[in-house]
């Protein structure tokens, strides 16, 4: 059992002195640094995606992507309001490109990730090259690499951005630049580093340029063919169904340094074990209907709807249809130091 010392006038006449030469006792709060558990601002949510396009499309409206720079409404935990956090670790936000806009080329210090929620044939450029987005599609930037999106179809295009910022906020390590053209040149092929590294081959000499994978869009037609034959097998795990990782062709590792990123499908009425793990996540429903319990709450879900299970938090979910869902979480980084812990109960 945890005690706090008790504060004498003594004490208390002694936490004032050193108080004006910035000194304070670690005793009157290691409680609060040190918990038994994890202790988090960070609550379950679910925003409806009825809900955030409604909003979109009004702020479509209201403001160009180009005065905007980005058209993104940030998803904000209740938990930690006012900090532009979906969780303690990560920043989530929707946005939108309008036909015939484009949101103009910039870099940064943190890395982002897309998965694209409605529209088909919108574009990004990531470092050169261009690629087409389709719903379902994981779309990658890396770290201080250029990227500009354009919307030439008749149709909004929807996508929930997935960010490290509270992570970069944390190292006090962010730069950004803007490009001084509005779209960054084009010197690849389109589909240039799918051919190259998305193959199962790798140019023979190739040893790797950082720590992000190379492959800048993971399309859902690939990602769906696989679960489905692999769903044929009927090898679901009790507490995910069918889980993969997306990954770095060239190390294996998470397909980026700082955001691991998930794939999962759940037959017609597959019910999860009761499953908690350390890296709080943000989940996305790319197909089908159901429930997840997240610590004493339920939420109900339906296609592109998105929710989040904070850290140490007993999930259960549980499939009405068979569903597939995204999720994204800091799990490489606490991989890398030593600290992810999962429990699967006795599953
Ligand atoms: C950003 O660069 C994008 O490139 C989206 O689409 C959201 C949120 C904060 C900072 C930079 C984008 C962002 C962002």
């Amino acid at each position: 059992m945890q005690h706090a010392p008790a504060e004498t006038p003594e004490r208390k006449a002694f936490y004032a002195r050193i108080d004006k030469q910035n000194m304070t006792p670690l005793w009157a709060v290691l409680n609060d640094l040190i918990t038994p558990q994890p202790k988090s601002g960070c609550q379950p949510v679910l925003w409806r995606f009825d809900d955030i396009r409604a909003a979109m499309l009004e702020a479509g409206s209201l403001i160009t992507a180009k005065e905007a720079e980005r058209r993104v409404l940030i998803l904000e935990n209740p938990g930690l309001r006012g900090q532009s956090k979906a969780t303690t670790s990560l920043y989530a936000g929707v946005q939108l490109v309008m036909p015939g806009e484009v949101a103009p080329a910039h870099r940064h210090s943190q890395s982002a990730l897309r998965f694209v929620l409605e529209g088909k044939g919108a574009h990004t450029a990531v470092d050169g090259e261009r690629t087409v987005m389709s719903p379902g599609d994981f779309v990658i930037t890396p770290y201080m690499a250029w990227h500009d999106h354009g919307n030439q179809t008749d149709a909004p295009m929807f996508w929930l951005d997935g960010l490290d910022i509270p992570m970069i906020q944390m190292l006090d390590a962010s730069f950004v630049e803007r490009h001084e053209a509005e779209e960054q040149p084009i010197g690849k092929l389109a589909g240039e580093s799918s051919a190259r590294f998305g193959a199962n081959l790798l140019p023979v000499d190739h040893r790797g340029n950082g720590p992000t994978s190379p492959i800048f869009n993971y399309p859902y037609d690939r990602t769906r063919e696989a679960l489905a034959q692999l769903a044929k097998t009927g090898a679901f795990d009790a507490c995910h169904g069918i889980k993969m990782r997306y990954t770095n062709p060239v190390t294996g590792d998470h397909a980026m340094p700082t955001m691991g990123t998930f794939i999962q499908l759940l037959p017609k009425g597959f019910k999860t074990a009761r499953y908690r793990s350390t890296d709080a996540t943000i989940f996305v429903a790319m197909e089908g209907n159901g429930r997840s319990r997240i610590g004493d709450e339920d939420f109900a879900w339906g296609p592109k709807d998105i929710f989040v299970v904070p850290s140490w938090k007993a999930v259960t979910h549980e499939a009405d249809s068979e569903s597939v869902l995204f999720s994204f979480s800091d799990r490489p980084v606490q991989e890398k130091i030593g600290v992810w812990r999962e429990d699967r109960g006795n599953a």
